[in-house]
């Protein structure tokens, strides 16, 4: 994959949203530099979660994450950033809590294989599908960041 400025979707699942952690999560995509282009708070319905968790349909695990993706409101955001989707991806930490390395989201903060905080779009297509799913245009938003001439090198700017 060419290095490029991607987008990428986080949903702050219901136990982050329990435990208090949205400022932790959102802080730790800030400092690394991401860009947040938009954010909003959603009460998560079957069809949506039907749409999203297409890939666990059969799973027999499948009607216990909905319920409890359901079970209260969560926060989507959308992330801007040089490679993001998979920067996203390593900050966050792979599914299971407990086989997460120290360090990253699900790592520090989550030590089950399922209340796991955080989920991050895995590839350019789901990313562009959840952007879709989640957020209108208008809801999205073009501005200029003002540490980007330190975050990044000039060329990678211009990529
Ligand atoms: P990730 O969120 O790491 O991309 P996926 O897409 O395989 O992982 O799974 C989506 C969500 O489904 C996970 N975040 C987790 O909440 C739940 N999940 C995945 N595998 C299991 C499992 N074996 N048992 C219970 N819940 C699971």
């Amino acid at each position: 994959m060419p290095d490029k400025i991607e987008r990428t979707v986080v949903i702050l699942k219901p136990d982050a949203m329990q435990r208090n952690l949205l400022g932790e999560v959102i802080g730790r995509f800030e400092r690394k530099g991401l860009k947040i282009i938009g954010l909003k708070m959603i009460q998560l319905d079957d069809m949506a979660l039907d749409e999203h968790y297409e890939h666990h349909k059969d799973k027999p695990f499948f009607k216990e994450l909905k319920g409890f993706m359901k079970s209260v409101p969560v926060v989507v955001a959308v992330l801007e950033g040089y490679n993001a989707i998979s920067a996203v991806r390593l900050i966050v930490g792979p599914t299971k809590g407990y086989e997460a390395d120290a360090g990253s989201i699900r790592g520090d903060l989550s030590i089950s294989g399922s209340s796991n905080i955080v989920h991050a779009s895995d590839s350019e297509e789901t990313s562009l599908a959840e952007v879709k799913r989640f957020f209108k245009e208008d809801e999205l938003f073009d501005y200029a960041k003002i540490d980007y001439e330190f975050l990044y090198s000039e060329r990678e700017r211009k990529t």
